[in-house]
């Protein structure tokens, strides 16, 4: 086992359930790098009974945790920020590694976990309530926010570290304990990730069982935490499909869910916009992590006046894409996360033909000149399309981008939203009256839109996900907490009478 991995807590073969002891008996599984299909070291999966066991843990870590005052559990934050400025370079190589992101981006996917670390400490100092005035003489009515249980967190394959860290970093906060069911794509930086927290947590002296980890399958450990009354809230990260299975699981037994699941996200091109800064941002939002974000740009909606030279300019600029290793600094765009990715990206471009797009480039299928044998490289692929083709409807979580043509401002906003998911969206103009609409109640039905800037690559200050399809939850910045703890209205009775709300006599 190389060095680096070593210093992050990597072996040939790792134990893949935390429980504030390592263990999991369950199959052992392989990692391999999408980057040339090596595989990494393997992964001792959780059993049910571990998975049961290790709620068990994480609750029993809850009952002492939520008795530490906020500020003290900011503390241990504040230091699983300062390890992971440390071990920052390790930690985005494994990451590129396991799922094939490029360096770049696998860094900056470090730097929004110690981001969102610095939010949580803050945090931890600001979870106020308000105070209300009270109808009643002599009587305070007022909000608490106390911890809220176990938190349980599903991850999916594309943010293998970022997201735990929006959760989990403000439900830590918070006072609750986490469990960890990561991507079975992605089981090392899960690992990585967990020893980190556990130094940090042995060094503190918190519970490290607040960081608790299951890998393995959606029967056991996704199954575990979607049934058992011991986990009040579940945040799920992934496909449409699975936050259907989730949600309804987790209703039946009046448990809580946070879903951020996937997007169709579109960026509207208007006759005065900066062209230069729009082709940028589109690239980039349909490009970047091989267009695997649940924020990539799937969708351009150009105005017919500009339709010929913007296509023009995204053509050169896809055709100028460095495929490639994602480890080498020069690549732009790694592989694809499996061989079953590239079959549905295939299966996508099919499609869209079949139903009357054209492509304009990329999509012939082969893997593009130079880069790795084992890996799953394909070119992006732009199309051209007559508007919403049912093809388009669907997520397809690659790098395909489809581009459509309208006329009247209206027609753009209609296609914009025509589609079953909500996640973000961005316009490019400089018509301040378009820009208002596009951000408006009639405009933009996303949980994100901005102006002058692209679908992905939000910061975790603001509160992250969206409506419709995509599940309606919002994690890591702005108010998102809230999600985390539980609400307690009080009143409190400082006279000597009892009068009753809303004036009501009762006896004497
Ligand atoms: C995701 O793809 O699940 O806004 C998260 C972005 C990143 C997070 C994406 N900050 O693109």
């Amino acid at each position: 086992m190389q060095d680096w991995l070593q210093r992050l807590g990597i072996a040939e073969e790792n134990p893949g359930v935390f429980d504030g002891d390592w263990g999991g008996s369950g199959a052992l599984v392989e990692s391999a790098s999408p980057i040339d299909g090596s595989v990494i070291a393997c992964v001792r999966q959780a059993t049910a009974a571990e998975c049961e066991t290790a709620v068990g843990r994480a609750h029993e870590a809850f009952l002492k945790w939520r008795m530490v005052p906020a500020p003290a559990r900011g503390e241990t934050i504040r230091r699983l920020g300062n390890e992971l400025r440390r071990v920052k370079p390790e930690l985005a190589r494994l990451v590129t590694l396991e799922i094939g992101k490029i360096l770049a981006e696998a860094e900056g996917e470090v730097q929004e976990m110690i981001d969102i670390c610095d939010y949580a400490v803050g945090l931890s100092r600001q979870f106020h309530g308000l105070t209300l005035p009270s109808e009643r003489p002599h009587h305070r009515l007022m909000e608490q926010w106390h911890p809220l249980g176990v938190v349980g967190v599903i991850t999916a394959f594309n943010f293998p570290v970022a997201v735990w860290s929006w959760n989990s970093t403000i439900a830590a906060v918070c006072g609750d304990s986490v469990v960890w069911k990561p991507s079975h794509q992605t089981p090392l930086c899960a690992i990585a990730v967990t020893r980190i927290a556990e130094r940090v947590c042995r060094e503190t002296g918190a519970d490290p069982a607040i960081f608790t980890l299951l890998c393995g399958g959606a029967e056991t450990a996704g199954e575990r935490l979607a049934t058992d009354p011991r986990v009040p809230l579940v945040s799920a990260t992934g496909s449409c499909a699975m936050g259907r299975v989730v949600a309804q699981k987790v209703s039946a037994r009046l448990g809580r869910t946070l879903l951020e699941l996937g997007g169709n996200n579109a960026v509207i091109v208007t006759p005065s916009a900066n062209l230069e800064l729009a082709v940028r941002a589109i690239v980039f939002g349909a490009v970047g992590t091989a267009g695997q974000r649940c924020t990539s740009t799937r969708r351009v909606i150009v105005h017919e006046s500009i339709t010929a030279a913007l296509k023009e300019r995204l053509i050169a600029a896809f055709e100028s894409v460095r495929i490639g290793d994602p480890l080498d600094g020069a690549t732009l765009m790694g592989p694809l996360i499996s061989r079953e990715a590239v079959i549905a990206m295939q299966a996508a471009i099919e499609r869209l033909q079949r139903e009357g797009g054209r492509i304009l480039c990329g999509g012939d299928g082969t893997a593009p000149e130079g880069t790795p044998e084992g890996g799953r490289y394909m070119k992006p692929c732009l199309a051209e399309v007559s508007g919403n083709l049912p093809v388009v409807l669907e997520e397809t979580f690659a790098p395909l981008l489809y581009v459509m043509s309208y006329r009247e401002f209206d027609e753009a906003i209609a296609l914009h939203n025509g589609v079953p998911q909500g996640l973000s969206s961005g316009i490019f103009t400089n018509d301040f009256r378009e820009a208002e609409r596009f951000l408006g109640a009639s405009g933009s039905d996303c949980g994100i839109a901005n102006g002058n800037a692209g679908t992905s690559g939000a910061e975790i200050g603001g509160a992250f996900g969206g409506e419709k399809d995509t599940g309606g939850g919002r994690e890591s910045g702005s108010d998102s907490w809230e999600h985390y703890m539980r609400r307690q209205t009080n009143t409190i009775n400082y006279g000597d009478d009892l009068p009753l709300a809303q004036g009501i006599e009762f006896g004497d």
